[in-house]
């Protein structure tokens, strides 16, 4: 225990580091260097235990989607805490909350998507599309269609499953994964893996890696394919212009399920309401999380399109597959609420018609940095790529060492960036205005020069 009052930064940093284990961290390096500690926020600032002023260029962890601070969603959790805190929706029950964030979220969705699952993460939601794949192909009595096809550096979360899904190779070698019956293909990295090849040459390449492995798994075999419309953990990565529409081609050809992974997509980012919109698919099933709640409140769910739903409904049978916490009434009703902002406040028509192309144009500009060999971006999420060399791409030594560097100096100019290698990815909230887009830049242009100055 602490002493009586507010706890002391040390004081937290020592009870931190003698029981809490943190995610994705090195913990001895994080004893060595002390935790942050951030104590509250507002729009688009988190302030931490020194008092610090920081700009959130990730909306938290890509989540924030409304900015911080919103009072009516504490209001609307308040009130629905009061009313009915907790109530399963198992064995023929509902409640209001769920039905409403449910019909709420099918009207905002692609036309033939109007049914939702709900789920306490993005990482359940992925462990529930494995199950509702799998379920709907035994439906259709082709019980052998069970392989799903993922990419390489795709990012489904971290159970079980959702690793297993994604395509990380330091997740994939801690934990004895993927589990049988998912393979990978390449993904869409242009800059990093593009070689010679024009960009839209090098999407079609990449998205004709799905249709060799369909081929080679056996076409009665390959149940569902997924990924995210822009990689975001994997590092901001978007997909040639040519790659979705091959994607769609494959897809169809040979009726597999599409999954399109709308966790950091969904919900504004994009400037349309999911990626699938701004990307003109047509999934089967959409994993969402994140700015569902904006992150108030944990909550995921897979958005079902009429294709799966309508089997699961008709075909009858149990689907054995469901949380405690499936479509929890205060989540839902701070869903809602979060909707409600969104829509009322028109925050995903502000970001696709003025913050996303300012951002953008923004990002691009940093192309004229030496450290910059690539800037990319979409909607309201941007990155840009630090190369030792222009011209050849050559990257610094020390595998992601000028990335860390770039991002710690961001954090000392009062910027929160995240770096993956050498790539800097920002995904701040929708509601940003262009006075704080410009504050951002002016930190991420400092923060560049200080890298630069001290890598040379
Ligand atoms: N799908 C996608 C596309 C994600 O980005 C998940 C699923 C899993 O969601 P949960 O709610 O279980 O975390 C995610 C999560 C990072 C980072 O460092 C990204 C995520 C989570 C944690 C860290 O970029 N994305």
């Amino acid at each position: 225990m602490t002493t009586a009052g507010k706890p002391t930064t040390a004081e937290l940093r020592a009870l931190d580091a003698a029981h809490h284990l943190h995610p994705f961290s090195d913990h001895k390096d994080l004893g060595a260097r002390g935790t942050r500690i951030i104590e509250r926020a507002s729009g688009v600032y988190l302030w931490d235990s020194e008092g610090n002023r920081l700009l959130d260029g990730m909306a938290g962890l890509w989540c924030v989607n409304i900015g911080y601070g919103r009072t009516e969603l504490a209001d609307a959790a308040y009130r629905q805490m009061l009313e009915l805190p907790y109530y399963n929706s198992f064995f023929q029950c509902t409640h209001p909350p769920a039905v409403q964030l449910a019909s709420a979220i099918a009207e905002q969705a692609p036309a033939h998507m109007n049914h939702v699952f709900f789920t306490g993460s993005g990482s359940e939601a992925n462990d529930t599309v494995v199950r509702m794949v799998r379920r709907y192909w035994d439906l259709q009595g082709q019980p052998e269609r069970k392989t799903i096809i993922g990419r390489i550096n795709g990012y489904h979360g971290s159970t079980v499953a959702g690793a297993s899904l994604g395509g990380m190779a330091v997740m994939h070698e801690q934990g004895d994964l993927p589990i049988p019956g998912i393979v990978h293909i390449a993904q869409p990295y242009w800059y990093g893996e593009g070689g010679d090849m024009h960009e839209d040459e090098f999407g079609l390449w990449a998205a004709r890696q799905l249709e060799e492995k369909i081929l080679q798994v056996g076409t009665d075999k390959v149940a569902a394919f997924i990924a995210e419309p822009i990689q975001g953990a994997g590092g901001v990565i978007v997909p040639p212009a040519s790659y979705w529409p091959e994607i769609k081609r494959i897809v169809a050809k040979y009726d597999i399920l599409l999954v399109v992974d709308e966790v950091i997509c969904g919900f504004g980012r994009t400037g349309e309401w999911f990626g699938s919109q701004y990307y003109d698919l047509q999934p089967d099933l959409m994993p969402i999380a994140k700015g569902m709640t904006s992150g108030y409140l944990p909550m995921g769910g897979v958005i079902v399109g009429d294709r799966v739903a309508s089997s699961l409904i008709a075909d009858g049978g149990e689907f054995f597959h469901g949380y405690t916490y499936s479509g929890h009434p205060v989540a839902a009703a701070v869903g809602l609420e979060n909707l409600r902002i969104l829509r009322d406040e028109h925050i995903v028509d502000y970001a696709r018609n003025e913050a996303a192309p300012y951002l953008q144009r923004k990002i691009a500009a940093l192309a004229e940095h030496p450290l910059v060999g690539e800037v990319r971006g979409a909607g309201m999420l941007g990155a840009f790529e630090l190369v030792s060399d222009k011209a050849s791409r050559e990257r610094f030594p020390g595998k992601g060492a000028a990335g860390s560097l770039c991002r710690d100096l961001c954090i000392s100019n009062g910027l929160v960036m995240r770096a993956v290698g050498d790539s800097m990815i920002m995904s701040p909230p929708l509601v940003i205005q262009p006075e704080e887009i410009d504050e951002l830049f002016d930190k991420a242009w400092r923060s560049l020069n200080m890298t630069a100055q001290q890598l040379r």
